[in-house]
């Protein structure tokens, strides 16, 4: 192989070598820099004589050119290889789908609390509001509730700062006091017509809302929800709960195809008591008789609270919970789902 022959080769090899750009245009001054091989071979002509110049310089041009080939080859395949490597890092999947903001939607409880609002709305009844924590004259006295019932203990009310000795404050342990906050003000607006003795408007509502025990298992937790209804005047009687009661499962259950059980109870704060049990004539949950609520006739005592005449005005009341009614509607046999806020579970009720 002739001189300017291995020179294009070792071209060649060097710009091969060159992994980057810079690496190669080191390469190149080497070759075609100021003081490059061939630039150096260019120079060593000048003793020659015109005609050994001109084909020496021809030779010389033919390998130049090559060279400048070899590195506008390279050039072009680095260049290629950058662009590649760039592609695939940011690389992009255009057939994904798009990424979506979350839509948000209502808990299923949040869903069972507005079906009831609604059912018992078209029926007349207010939806009261009242304070989570609670004195425990309208938690526990004004329900009848005496000094020494358990449930006043520490080991089933969660009892807050803030209180006195005499008039702690707690967590209510049912939703009962908004209905007696709601009673009182209705009387207290009312109390002209009431001691006039003409007709007061009916006390109807629901109180539905959170309410705490210090309870926690697979069927209970510290918080869980409530609702309670009230219906109080001069004429209402046990039968109208029944009725009431009767269509409200009707509707929230969207069946007809079920019976009601009343089933004497004890509660402080009604007498007589009932709970109420639910059978369905069909469907998944068919045959079993599942307690749904608690209800009564308002206790004496608790009506005088509100500021009525027991002898005057009857009525009465009941609690259910939103939680089981939920599970009961849904067919989910764990409470804790709800309140654990996977999403996975809870985007299956939108
Ligand atoms: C229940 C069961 C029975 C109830 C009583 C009252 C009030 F305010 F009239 F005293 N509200 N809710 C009641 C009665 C609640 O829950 C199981």
């Amino acid at each position: 192989m002739n001189e300017l022959d291995s020179l294009v080769t070792n071209a060649r090899e060097s710009f091969a070598r060159s992994a980057t750009p810079a690496e190669l245009e080191n390469a190149k001054a080497q070759f075609l820099g100021k003081s490059g091989r061939v630039t150096e071979l260019m120079k060593g002509m000048a003793q020659l004589s015109p005609e050994e110049k001109k084909t020496r310089g021809a030779a010389i041009n033919v390998a130049k050119q090559a060279v400048e080939a070899a590195l506008a080859a390279r050039r072009q395949e680095l260049a290629d290889a950058e662009l590649q490597a760039q592609l695939k890092a940011e690389a992009l999947d255009v057939t994904l789908p798009g990424r979506q903001r979350g839509r948000g939607g209502l808990h299923p409880v949040s869903l069972t609390l507005e079906r009831i609002e609604r059912i018992f709305g078209s029926m007349g009844f207010e939806v009261a509001d009242g304070p989570e924590i609670e004195t425990d004259w309208f938690n526990f006295t004004a329900l009848n509730t005496p000094e020494d019932h358990p449930a006043r203990s520490m080991h089933d009310t969660f009892y807050v700062e803030g209180g006195t000795p005499e008039a702690p404050n707690l967590l209510r342990t049912h939703t009962s006091p908004m209905q007696v906050r709601y009673a009182v003000q209705h009387v207290k607006k009312h109390r002209g017509l009431i001691d006039a003795g003409q007709a007061m408007p009916e006390i109807r509502v629901i109180a539905p809302g959170r309410t705490y025990r210090v309870d926690s298992d697979a069927t209970h937790s510290p918080m869980f929800h409530q609702c309670e209804g009230l219906w109080i005047g001069e004429n209402v009687s046990f039968k109208d709960l029944k009725v009431v009661f009767t269509d409200f499962c009707k509707t929230f259950f969207e069946s007809d195809d079920l019976v009601l059980r009343f089933r004497p109870s004890f509660f402080p704060f009604t007498e007589p008591s009932a709970e109420i049990d639910i059978q369905f004539q069909s469907g998944p949950l068919a045959g079993k008789w599942l307690e749904v609520a608690g209800s009564g006739q308002v206790h004496p005592n608790v009506v005088r609270n509100m500021g009525l005449d027991p002898e005057r005005f009857i009525g009465f009341a009941f609690g259910m919970g939103p939680d089981r009614l939920t599970m009961l509607r849904y067919g989910v046999n764990d409470l804790r789902l709800f309140f654990d806020g996977d999403i996975r579970f809870l985007s299956q009720f939108q």
